[in-house]
């Protein structure tokens, strides 16, 4: 079931199109899990940006408040929330990210963690790296200048991951994991991003090998990435183990792996939730990153409203 945060109206997916017209400049997308702690300070910092920007936030069913924070933000019409039934983890969040900005119009995406690790006002440096000429900016922790405040084996964790990573794949990068990076989307290649297999955190590093593999110009911006506050990190040991396969995968591959256009044709919308979030995986069958459920070649959203649902654009 869809927590219908009451932001938009589940019944406005009637009208799947046209979907509201964006700032059409910069989508900021945030994922959250169990976040109640940081994220009003973060939105009322990135809403305070002096960037023309729309904020999107994924939630994947947090359980500790976060959606009564984001209650409280949503009356800014900049801010947009979906919420999904489950946890499909972090980088499938990110994918439907990557969809939104390209659905919705925007000439950039900016992704950032939620838990202050990222400190918005570093996007104005992303930005700017953009505007320099760089098609990807990776905020770095390892480019001269970057700093890591992690202790212990989370530091340990991050700076072997990232050495052994610039060891096996020889690519012009210091930085692979850190999700706070900004692109033009005109310049990453349809479903580049959005097709890439990985739905957990292993999704950055799959995500820098493929930009530069595709020969983008990625700049490193350094930044200063702070260990959260009051709050754990999600990332699991499976994920850890699934990192380290993910890594190997990637540097005997040694070449760009084909990657498949995503669907964006607004009668393919989902015949679940109505959203217009589906993509055609690896496998060649097609999921809806928005409720997760796969579907059909030829199944089409008949456009009648949902008894409850994802909050939408079209709502506005
Ligand atoms: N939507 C969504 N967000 C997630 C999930 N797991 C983690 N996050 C968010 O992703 C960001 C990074 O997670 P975090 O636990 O801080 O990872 P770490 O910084 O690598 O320790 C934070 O904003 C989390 O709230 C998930 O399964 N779904
Ligand atoms: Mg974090």
């Amino acid at each position: 079931m869809f927590l219908d945060l009451r932001l938009r109206t589940s019944s406005s997916k009637a009208s799947a199109t046209p979907l509201r017209a964006s700032s059409g400049e910069t989508l900021v997308f945030v994922p959250t899990y169990d976040e109640a702690s940081a994220i009003v300070v973060l939105l009322d910092a990135l809403l305070a940006l002096p960037l023309r920007c729309d904020v999107l936030v994924v939630d994947d069913g947090s359980s500790d408040g976060t959606m009564a924070a984001l209650e409280a933000c949503a009356r800014d019409m900049r801010l947009d929330v979906i919420v999904r039934p489950g946890r499909f983890g972090l980088g499938s969040a990110h994918k439907l990210g990557w969809v939104h900005a390209r659905r919705f119009g925007y000439s950039r995406i900016v992704t950032l963690d939620a838990d202050l690790s990222h400190n918005p006002s570093d996007i104005p440096r992303l930005i700017a790296a953009l505007d320099a000429g760089a098609d990807v900016a990776i905020g770095s922790r390892f480019a001269p200048g970057g700093r890591l405040d992690y202790r212990g084996w989370r530091r340990f964790l991050s700076c072997s991951a990232n050495k052994l990573a610039r060891h096996l794949l020889r690519l012009p990068i210091a930085e692979y994991t850190n999700s706070l990076r900004a692109a033009h989307l005109d310049r990453v290649p349809f479903g580049l991003i959005e097709s890439i297999p990985n739905d957990g955190y292993s999704f950055f590093l799959t995500a820098a090998v493929r930009l530069a593999r595709a020969g983008l110009s990625i700049a490193e911006v350094p930044i200063w990435f702070r260990d959260r506050i009051g709050s754990k990190s999600k990332i699991s040991r499976l994920e850890i183990l699934y990192a380290a396969a993910n890594l190997v995968r990637l540097a005997l591959q040694r070449r760009a792996e084909p990657s498949r256009a995503i669907l964006v044709r607004s009668e393919w919308l989902c015949s679940t939730c109505g959203q217009p979030y589906r993509v055609y995986t690896t496998r060649a069958d097609m999921i809806c990153l928005a409720c997760f459920t796969p579907a059909q070649a030829g199944e089409v959203y008949d456009g009648s409203p949902r008894p409850c649902g994802v909050p939408t654009k079209s709502a506005h």
